[in-house]
């Protein structure tokens, strides 16, 4: 209760930040996205990861009014960097984390589609990041949601794949574009050939139905070879790069462009 009591001020006094994550090509070593990701600089216990506060966030319901900052927040930074010319319209995707209790929300597409249009964002720049949890509750109202951002031109990325309820029938079914292999079958990839195993089988999965795939949590270049032997080529993770506040994010992007 006291967390929640200081998440609330946190809103109140801009506490949260957004960090940014490369997402590279390994073919052409050129950045093709980012995701954003949250931080708190809580004033007494310093930078603060949404591990150890997401879920008071969701709980509580204040992660309706959060997810809505981080969401208008992500857009003001699509649009900085597309103005300083770091990044192309055409080939750069903005990933943002969407929670269950967020995109539950009425006015879920409303909310996404204004904020573009306040920022002046074309909708292909940003990719919702959503979870097996957020499809299981309701897949009705999942699919019209995501039907209706999709003929907007808004993106979707199923994340953390493999570690829920990872049926072939949702996945046919929703207008996702994008799998994201969660990082716990990369870390493991190089010592345990089951977690090598379930990637060969998302990849395959992914072809199959026409998605897209990425691999989180990359930290070797190991880990590298064994995705791009399976045919796994977008990758985000420490090996190329940590999420990083904005002003390094844009150095990254300047120094390889
Ligand atoms: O960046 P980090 O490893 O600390 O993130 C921990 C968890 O918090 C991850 O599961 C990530 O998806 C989640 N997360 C990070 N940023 C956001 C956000 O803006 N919204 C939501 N809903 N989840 C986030
Ligand atoms: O659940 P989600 O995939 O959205 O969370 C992404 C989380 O993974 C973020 O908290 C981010 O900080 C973390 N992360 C990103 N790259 C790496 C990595 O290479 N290694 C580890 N251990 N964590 C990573
Ligand atoms: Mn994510
Ligand atoms: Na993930």
């Amino acid at each position: 209760l006291q967390l929640e009591g200081e998440l609330r001020l946190a809103l109140q006094r801009q506490e949260f930040e957004l960090h940014l994550q490369a997402q590279v090509d390994a073919r052409t070593g050129g950045v093709v996205g980012a995701e954003v990701l949250l931080r708190w600089h809580h004033p007494e216990h310093g930078a603060r990861s949404p591990a150890q506060f997401i879920e008071v966030l969701e709980e509580s319901g204040l992660i309706v009014e959060v997810g809505n900052w981080v969401i208008r927040e992500a857009c003001r930074i699509a649009a900085a960097l597309l103005a300083k010319g770091l990044i192309d319209a055409d080939s750069f995707t903005l990933c943002i984390n969407i929670s269950p209790r967020q995109f539950r929300q009425n006015d879920f597409v409303e909310r996404i589609l204004d904020t573009l249009k306040l920022a002046g964002l074309a909708p292909k720049m940003i990719k919702l990041e959503i979870t097996e949890g957020i499809v299981i509750q309701n897949l009705d109202d999942t699919i019209a949601k995501m039907r209706r951002l999709c003929r907007h031109g808004v993106s979707f990325a199923m994340d953390d794949f493999g570690t829920g309820y990872s049926s072939l029938t949702y996945l046919k079914r929703l207008p996702v574009n994008l799998l994201k292999i969660d990082q716990s079958f990369v870390r493991d990839a190089l010592i345990d050939p089951n977690d090598a195993e379930i990637i060969r089988a998302i990849v395959a999965m992914a072809r199959s139905l026409g998605l897209e795939v990425i691999a989180e949590g990359v930290e070797q270049q190991a880990q590298l070879d064994l995705l791009q032997l399976q045919g796994c080529h977008l990758y985000q993770g420490y090996l190329f790069s940590r999420p990083l506040p904005l002003a390094e994010f844009s150095e990254v992007l300047r120094v390889r462009s």
